[in-house]
């Protein structure tokens, strides 16, 4: 930490990217008797040169959060009390290690939430952990969430993580479909300062438009906002490749040699014609056509698509879809268009063809559900840990996740959750889920911790490479996210709570450096004893990190390229480093067995019959209950920090004032809310910002349940939106839940 210090005035400024969103926005922090006392916007990182969010500022809140957990705690006679490391981890090899021994090992269960993509450790070192609890019942948050661009892309690109991302400095139209970044700061696009980038867009001339049931301000923001009624981009979508064969605007132009299935996109679009999803879509046919003239004639354009389109009922196809149009029109992997990043810690793929990838090798038990990505969706979580019989999960280990607030059929995960024979949570706070755990783990505090976006570098806008080293020193009796995973895998291999951690991480060094030095013709052949030595010099992630970093597409090859990046020379870089705007990678990025785009994989073919049969039937007219992000939220787990839920409530029905009429409901009224699984009441805001017909609320609130020890947020409690939320609403295709365009009834509350 020494290169950071500034010890003039008993005082010294920190550096490090933002863990909170994936936008990876600079901080500037500065520490004074060991606290961060001040957090703003680094005018020189070399991303977001100054930009922040009110959550950035409230990383040190929830750093010296005193509700935020620093010991384990482990449940005696339903209290909670804190105990010591060892204590903690004999805890749960006592609870748990029976369990498997009699009854296997998928009766333990894990739920992986949202901020363990945001850590390095969770990134990097929680495969060792699931690899050596080797249950199926493995779930997380990407089955709320993003599972259908992972369908989508392995399907179409060979790989689950060759993510294209709108390539937002250089775009000249933008079309965004179900995607707020002015509130949630971008997803799988990552770039700090979404506001100011789409302005500079509008400054260089460009076009902005966006599809959203609701005029959100980033459709305030956009020259044409198409209010489209929910889940039905697929047919808006399937419209726009209609549109562009019947009017040979369709040109894939460098693409057409690297892509099969353009002429079944022709057939397969046939029917969507754009009167014949008019009705579905509320888009008049007209405007469907001026969409897809204005796309096909822009030099550049990017379609963009995210949370609105991929948790839907038609998610999987919606999400794919939005790809085709990019290949369609010529905009897939070319500047201005929908890119590949090339993160400098992954190898440069070279070479086009691969192994492919497929999904569904295993199934649920209960439900039949494919497996995708090694998970299970959450929709059947809790078929699975109800439904007696051999597999049932009997215990749940959740890991950065609070599933009672973020899974739909929300009262359902919590009763199951009670029900579990044994729960381990590895979190902070104690929330509405970790308060039904047996022991909690809690890892350190987010600023005593390194980082770098493993994930999120692979997603964004432009390579950028930063390195975060702790702020704060870890206190003693704190254990860092990567320890605690590594003591969970020694448990679940048989070797025990009291196994070295030291040993497990040199095993898994070895296990990642081997292979990489075996291959004859590789710089680093024969090198294996060099590397590992060399590696030593770090620990947990940051020793993967190097690795991967200087193997990579700028790494020093271990002495290859004396000049290339290591961990070190990364470290030196407060501000990280600019590695240039994104590139074109294909052909060398495709990794299909053809070695080819497969524009039109079978799975999407045939949900694509689904689409065509819903074509010819008649729209049903109930209430349709939608999302909603605020800039000062962050799903479940920021509201027990002041400044973030100061200000009017924000857990309120939006009605559009129509069916405020149509539905007796006045402005400071409340409304009953059911659906088929439960009902809400709750404060209703009328506004014509949102479509006829459809209602908002927003999810990450309901905090004020018995246990939750989060004193600001079961102040500021809210509404859990997941009471309402269906479990049996998903899609078929890609098994992510549907938690927008729910069916509701919707009545004034006494
Ligand atoms: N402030 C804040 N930022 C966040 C988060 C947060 O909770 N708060 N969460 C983070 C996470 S985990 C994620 S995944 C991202 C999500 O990032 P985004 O996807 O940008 O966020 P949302 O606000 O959910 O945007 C979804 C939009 O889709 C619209 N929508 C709903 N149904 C439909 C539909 O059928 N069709 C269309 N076209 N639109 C529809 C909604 O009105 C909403 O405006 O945000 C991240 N950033
Ligand atoms: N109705 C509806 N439901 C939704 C959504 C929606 O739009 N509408 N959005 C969905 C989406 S996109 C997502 S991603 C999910 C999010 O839902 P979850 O994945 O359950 O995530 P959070 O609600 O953010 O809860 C995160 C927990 O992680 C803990 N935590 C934070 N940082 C760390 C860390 O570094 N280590 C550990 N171990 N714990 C940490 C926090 O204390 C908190 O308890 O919600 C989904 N649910
Ligand atoms: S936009 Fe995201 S990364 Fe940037 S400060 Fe806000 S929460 Fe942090
Ligand atoms: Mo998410």
């Amino acid at each position: 930490m020494s290169d950071q210090m500034d010890l003039t005035a008993g005082e010294r400024t920190a550096y490090r990217t933002c863990p909170l969103c994936e936008a990876t926005c600079g901080l500037e922090i500065t520490i004074k008797d060991g606290r961060a006392v001040h957090v703003r916007g680094d005018r020189d990182d070399v991303f977001s040169r100054g930009y922040l969010c009110p959550k950035g500022t409230a990383l040190a809140d929830l750093h010296h959060d005193p509700d935020r957990l620093r010991r384990p705690l482990v449940k005696k006679e339903g209290v909670f009390r804190e105990v010591s490391w060892d204590e903690a981890f004999a805890a749960v090899q006592a609870g748990l290690m029976p369990l498997i021994e009699k009854h296997g090992k998928n009766a333990v269960g894990l739920y992986l939430g949202n901020p363990n993509a945001h850590t390095m450790a969770g990134a990097l070192a929680v495969r060792p952990f699931i690899k050596a609890l080797g249950s199926r019942n493995v779930f997380s948050a990407s089955t709320v969430d993003q599972i259908p661009k992972h369908l989508a892309s392995g399907l179409m690109f060979g790989h689950p993580a060759t993510i294209a991302v709108p390539d937002l400095d250089r775009t000249d139209y933008l079309l965004i479909l179900g995607a707020d970044p002015m509130e949630s700061n971008g997803s799988l696009a990552t770039a700090p300062d979404w506001p100011g980038r789409l302005r500079a867009l509008k400054e260089r001339g460009g076009r902005l438009v966006v599809v959203d049931p609701r005029r959100t301000r980033t459709a305030g923001l956009a020259h044409w906002h198409l209010a489209i009624r929910p889940n039905a981009d697929a047919f808006l979508l399937m419209a726009l490749v209609q549109v562009l064969f019947a009017e040979d605007l369709a040109r894939p132009g460098r693409l057409a040699d690297h892509a099969l299935g353009i002429d079944q996109m022709k057939e397969l679009s046939r029917p969507f014609t754009p009167e014949a999803v008019e009705g579905h879509t509320g888009i008049p046919a007209d405007q469907i056509r001026t969409l897809a003239r204005e796309l096909a004639g822009a030099p550049s354009a990017a379609v963009y698509g995210r949370m609105g389109l991929s948790t839907v009922g038609y998610g999987g196809l919606a999400t794919w879809l939005v790809d085709v149009v990019n290949v369609l029109t010529g905009n897939l992997d070319r500047p201005g268009g929908a890119m590949f990043p090339t993160p400098a810690h992954l190898p440069k793929k070279q070479k086009p063809g691969g192994k492919g990838w497929t999904f569904g090798r295993w199934a649920s038990r209960v439900g039949g559900f494919p497996e995708i990505l090694g998970e299970l969706p959450a929709h059947t979580l809790c078929d699975e840990m109800e439904t007696p019989g051999e597999g049932q999960i009997r215990a749940l280990i959740t890991i950065a996740s609070n599933p009672v607030i973020g899974l739909p059929n929300a009262a359902r995960v919590d009763r199951a959750l009670a029900a579990l024979d044994f729960m381990v949570s590895v979190d902070f706070y104690v929330n509405a889920s970790t308060r039904h755990a047996h022991v909690i783990l809690p890892p350190t505090g987010p600023l005593s911790t390194a980082h770098y976006d493993v994930n999120f570098y692979n997603m964004s806008v432009r390579n950028i490479a930063h390195y975060s080293p702790p702020v704060l020193p870890m206190p003693d009796d704190e254990r860092d996210k990567w320890e605690i995973f590594y003591k969970l895998a020694l448990i679940f291999s048989g070797q025990g709570s009291g196994a070295d951690v030291g040993t497990l991480d040199d095993f898994v060094t070895a296990v990642l450096v081997g292979p990489a030095t075996q291959k004859p013709g590789s710089p680093l052949f024969g090198k294996e004893a060099e590397i590992l030595a060399e590696l030593k010099l770090w620990k947990g992630p940051d020793r993967m990190l190097d690795f991967m970093l200087r193997t990579g597409p700028h790494g020093d090859g271990f002495g290859v390229n004396p000049d290339g990046l290591t961990l070190a020379k990364l470290r030196e870089q407060p501000h990280g480093i600019d590695l240039g705007p994104l590139e074109p990678r294909i052909p060398g990025i495709l990794a299909t067995p053809s070695g080819k785009i497969e524009l039109a994989p079978e799975p999407m073919v045939q949900d694509a019959g689904r689409l065509k049969k819903q074509l010819g039937e008649k729209v049903a007219d109930e209430p349709l209950l939608i999302g909603r992000r605020h800039l000062r939220t962050n799903n479940s787990w920021m509201p027990n920090i002041p400044v973030l839920v100061k200000g009017p409530d924000r857990s309120v029905l939006f009605v559009h004032p129509d069916d405020a009429i149509r539905w007796g409901l006045t402005e400071d009224g409340r409304a009953k809310v059911v659906s088929r699984v439960g009902e809400v009441t709750v404060p209703v805001r009328i506004t014509d910002e949102i479509r006829p017909g459809v209602v908002s609320l927003p999810h990450g609130w309901g905090h004020d349940l018995d246990g939750v020890q989060m004193a600001t947020a079961r102040e500021h409690g809210g509404v859990n939106v997941n009471l309402v939320t269906d479990d049996e609403r998903f899609d078929p295709l890609s098994q992510n839940s549907a938690l927008n365009g729910v069916p509701v009834r919707v009545f004034p509350a006494a």
